[in-house]
C-alpha cells in the first residue's frame, strides 16, 4: 500500500441529492466501493473516517416543491431520512451521514465564500439570463425546453438536447419556454461571482496530470482534456430563493451555487463528526483524502474543488485519489430518476428483507469500474445461485456440517500437516496478497473475485483429502482436515467482511471467532482449535423465479408508462392529393369468423361479411386480440388492395387499426351497428 507517508485516511462519498431516493446505479458506482474500502482500512487498524451526507440544494428540489406544493425543505426532509434509513439497512457503515441544509454546513459554506471573497479569489461579472416574468423568477437553462436549432427535435433543454446530444445555450433554443410554467421568458440582465479557474490552470496540471498519473484512466483523461481545452471562470451564486444565501451585503436573491456548496459539506460533515479534530482530517499532508463518486462529477471533484481548496490556502489538503466509476445501467437502458427506471434501495431492503449482501455482492461483481455495466435480474439470480449458495455457502455449509458430526461441532486441533494441507495454507497466502494489492488500487471487482477464492479452494481442498472417507481409519487427519477447512472459513469471515458484512458477522459468530483483523488472514489460527461452534445455519438461500417475477414485472409495467408518457406523434406525412384518398375503397364488414393463424404468432384470419359475400383478411393483431374477441365485431378494411399471400393465405383487404403509445394495435370499429358493405367517407 502506498501510504507510509499516511497516518489516516479521510473518504468521502458524493452527497446524493435529497430529490429522490438512492438506487443502485448510486450505489455500484460510490457508497459500495466506499464502504468496502473504509471496512478494509478499519480492519487493517488504520485510522480512517468516512463521511456522507445528503446534498439539499438545487433547482431540481425547488421545482419538485412547487409541483407537490410543498416547501423545498419539505421535500429534503423526505428524501434524507429515506436515503439515511436506506443506508444504513445496506451497512453502508458512515461515521457521519448529515445534510446540507445543517447549521454548521451553512456557516461553514458561508465563511468559505467569503474567505475567498475577501481575498479577492473571485470575479463579479454581468451576464444575461432568463426571466420567468410570470413567476417572477429567473430560470437556469435546464429548465427552459424548446426546439433544438441543431436538429430540430421539440423538447431540447436549454443546457443540451437529448436527441442529437448537442450541449446549448437556453437563447440558441428556438421558440423558447419556460418548462415549468410554459411562458415564454426574456433576458434579463444580472450579476454573479466567478471563480476563476483559469488562475489555476497550471497548478492543477501539475497536481494531476505530472503529480497523479496513477489515477484511473477515465479520471486522468477527463482531468486532461478539461486542462487542456484551458479551464474557464464558473459561476459560483445563482438568482433562487433556495440555497445558501450569498454572504455578501447587496447579494438579495442570490444563493450559492449548488455546486459550490456541495463539496464544501464533506468538510462540514467532518467537523460534524469531530468537532476539535477536524482540520488534522483537512490540513495535515500526512492525511490521505479518497473523494468516491460517479463520472459525472469529475470536473467538480478534480478541478473545481481543488481550485477553492487552493484560493482557501489555509493548509486544506487536496485529494489523493478520485477513484471515479462509470455507469450502472438497468436491464440495458440508463437508470433515470425521472423516469422511474430505477431499482430503489428502499423498496429492494423492503422486497428482498435478508438479502443486503446480495446485492452488495452483485454491484461489486458487476462494478462499472472501467466501462458502464449492465444489472439485470436474471444475472441478480444467477450470481446468487451459482456464486453464493453454491461456491461459498455450500463449502461453509460442509465444513461445519462435517464438524458436528466428527467431532461434536468442536472446533477439532490440527496435526502434522500433509503436502494438501500445506498447499491449501500457500494458496491463502497468495490469495490474501492478491486481495489485498486489489483493494488498495481500488479494484474492487478483482477483489470480490480474490476473495471468492478462498471459497473456491475450500471446496477443491474436501474434494481432493475427501476426510468423510477416512472417518474410519484415521481420525487424526479428519483433525487436520477440518480444522484447515475451518481457517478458511475463518479467512472467509474475514476477508468478505468489506463486501459482505452481513454473511461475515454471521459466520464468525457461527465459527465463535472474536473481533477480526486483516492480520490474521492466511493464519491458521483464526478459528481457535477447541472453539465451539454454533448449529450450521445457510449463510445463502437460492433464489427462484418466483423471487425475481414481481421485481421484473414492475420494471415491465414502469417502461409501459414511460411509453406513454413520453409519446410524440408523428409528424404529419407529406399532402395527398383528394382525388387520389378516394381511390382507396373503405368499407365496413362484420367478422363472420377469426382464426390464429397456425405458426405465425402475430397473424389473425378473418372471414368478413363485405356485404357482396365473404372475403378473407390476414391481419398482424394476433398479439393484442383473443380471436373470440373479434367474433362478431364490425371492422373498417380497405376493400380494394390488390390480394396478397400471407403464410400460404390470401388475404383481400386490409383491416385498420391504430398504432397506441404503448405499441400496441387497435382495431377501428364503428360507434354504432352498419350493414355490411356500407362505404367509409
Ligand atoms: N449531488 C450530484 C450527484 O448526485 C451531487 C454530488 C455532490 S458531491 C459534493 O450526482
Ligand atoms: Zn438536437
Amino acid at each position: 500500500m502506498d501510504n507510509k507517508h499516511f497516518k489516516r485516511t479521510l473518504i468521502t462519498t458524493a452527497l446524493p441529492y435529497a430529490n429522490g431516493p438512492v438506487h443502485i446505479g448510486h450505489l455500484a458506482g460510490v457508497y459500495v466501493p466506499a464502504d468496502i474500502y473504509a471496512r478494509y482500512l478499519r480492519l487493517r487498524g488504520e485510522d480512517v473516517v468516512m463521511v456522507g451526507g445528503s446534498d439539499e440544494h438545487g433547482v431540481p428540489i425547488t421545482i419538485r416543491a412547487r409541483k407537490e406544493g410543498i416547501t423545498p425543505q419539505d421535500v429534503v426532509d423526505r428524501y434524507h431520512k429515506i436515503i439515511k434509513d436506506s443506508f444504513e439497512g445496506l451497512g453502508i457503515s458512515f461515521d457521519v451521514y448529515s445534510r446540507t441544509t445543517s447549521e454548521t454546513h451553512a456557516e461553514t459554506a458561508s465563511e468559505f465564500f467569503r474567505h475567498l471573497y475577501d481575498n479577492g479569489e473571485f470575479v463579479e461579472k454581468p451576464s444575461m439570463q432568463f426571466y420567468d416574468e410570470g413567476a417572477g423568477r429567473f430560470v437556469t437553462d435546464r429548465n427552459v425546453v424548446g426546439e433544438c436549432p441543431v436538429c430540430h427535435a421539440q423538447g431540447a433543454y436549454g443546457d443540451q438536447c437529448e436527441k442529437c446530444g448537442s450541449s446549448l445555450n437556453a437563447t440558441e433554443l428556438i421558440n423558447p419556454r419556460c418548462a415549468e410554467t410554459g411562458n415564454v421568458p426574456v433576458l434579463r440582465e444580472t450579476y454573479h461571482w466567478y471563480l476563476p479557474l483559469d488562475r489555476w490552470q497550471d497548478t492543477l496540471s501539475k497536481w494531476i496530470l505530472d503529480g497523479h498519473k496513477e489515477w484511473k484512466t477515465n479520471v486522468y483523461g477527463q482531468c486532461k482534456s478539461w486542462i487542456d481545452l484551458g479551464l474557464q471562470p464558473r459561476a459560483v451564486t445563482r438568482d433562487l430563493d433556495w440555497g445558501i444565501p450569498v454572504p455578501v451585503e447587496g447579494a438579495d436573491g442570490k444563493v450559492l451555487y449548488v455546486w459550490f456548496d456541495a463539496p464544501i459539506g464533506y468538510i462540514s460533515n467532518t467537523k460534524e463528526l469531530l468537532p476539535d479534530t477536524w482540520q488534522t482530517y483537512w490540513k495535515d499532508p500526512e492525511t490521505r483524502i479518497i473523494n468516491f463518486i460517479g463520472k459525472d462529477n469529475i470536473v467538480f471533484h478534480c478541478i473545481i474543488f481543488p481550485a477553492m481548496l487552493l484560493a482557501y490556502g489555509d493548509g486544506y489538503q487536496l485529494p489523493d485519489n478520485v477513484p471515479a466509476n462509470e455507469f450502472l445501467n438497468l436491464e440495458g437502458d440508463k437508470i433515470s430518476t425521472s423516469r422511474n427506471w430505477a431499482v430503489w434501495l428502499h423498496e429492494y431492503l423492503a422486497d428482498m428483507p435478508g438479502k443486503q449482501d446480495v446485492l452488495r455482492y452483485v454491484l461489486t461483481a458487476n462494478a462499472p469500474e472501467t466501462k458502464d455495466n449492465d444489472f439485470t435480474w436474471r444475472d441478480f439470480q444467477a450470481r446468487n445461485n451459482n456464486e453464493l449458495v453454491a461456491i461459498l455457502g455450500n463449502f461453509v455449509n460442509r465444513a461445519m456440517v462435517l464438524t458436528h458430526k466428527y467431532f461434536d461441532g468442536i472446533v477439532p486441533a490440527a496435526g502434522d500437516l500433509a503436502q494438501a494441507d500445506k498447499d491449501a495454507l500457500a494458496e491463502m497466502e497468495s490469495i490474501k496478497s492478491a486481495l489485498s494489492e486489489s483493494l488498495d488500487t481500488f479494484h474492487f471487482r478483482d477483489a470480490l473475485r480474490e476473495a471468492m477464492n478462498f471459497a473456491r479452494l475450500g471446496n477443491k481442498y474436501l474434494q481432493e483429502t475427501e476426510p468423510w472417507k477416512l472417518a474410519k481409519t484415521d481420525m487424526g487427519r479428519v483433525a487436520t482436515i477440518l480444522n484447515i477447512a475451518l481457517q478458511i472459513c475463518g479467512n472467509i469471515a474475514v476477508a468478505f467482511e468489506p463486501f459482505m458484512p452481513f454473511m461475515s458477522e454471521k459466520l464468525s459468530r457461527m465459527l465463535g471467532m472474536g473481533n477480526m483483523t486483516w492480520n490474521e488472514l492466511a493464519t491458521a489460527d483464526v478459528v481457535k482449535a477447541g472453539t465451539e461452534l454454533s448449529a450450521p445455519e445457510l449463510l445463502f438461500e437460492k433464489i427462484d423465479d418466483e423471487g425475481i417475477r414481481p421485481q421484473i414485472e414492475r420494471l415491465e409495467r414502469i417502461k409501459k408508462e414511460n411509453q406513454i408518457n413520453n409519446w410524440h406523434a408523428e409528424p404529419q406525412a407529406p399532402d395527398v392529393d383528394f382525388d387520389t384518398f378516394c381511390r382507396a375503397d373503405l368499407r365496413v364488414g362484420t367478422v363472420l369468423d377469426c382464426q390464429k393463424v397456425p405458426k405465425a404468432d402475430k397473424l389473425l384470419q378473418f372471414t368478413i361479411d363485405d356485404g357482396l359475400g365473404q372475403r378473407t383478411i390476414v391481419s398482424g393483431i394476433a398479439q393484442y386480440y383473443q380471436p373470440e374477441q373479434l367474433k362478431g365485431k364490425q371492422v373498417v378494411f380497405i376493400a380494394n388492395l390488390p390480394p396478397r399471400k400471407l403464410r400460404g393465405i390470401t388475404s383481400q383487404g386490409m383491416i385498420l387499426s391504430a398504432l397506441n403509445a404503448d405499441g400496441s394495435l387497435t382495431v377501428i370499429s364503428p360507434d354504432a351497428p352498419i350493414t355490411p358493405g356500407a362505404q367509409v367517407k
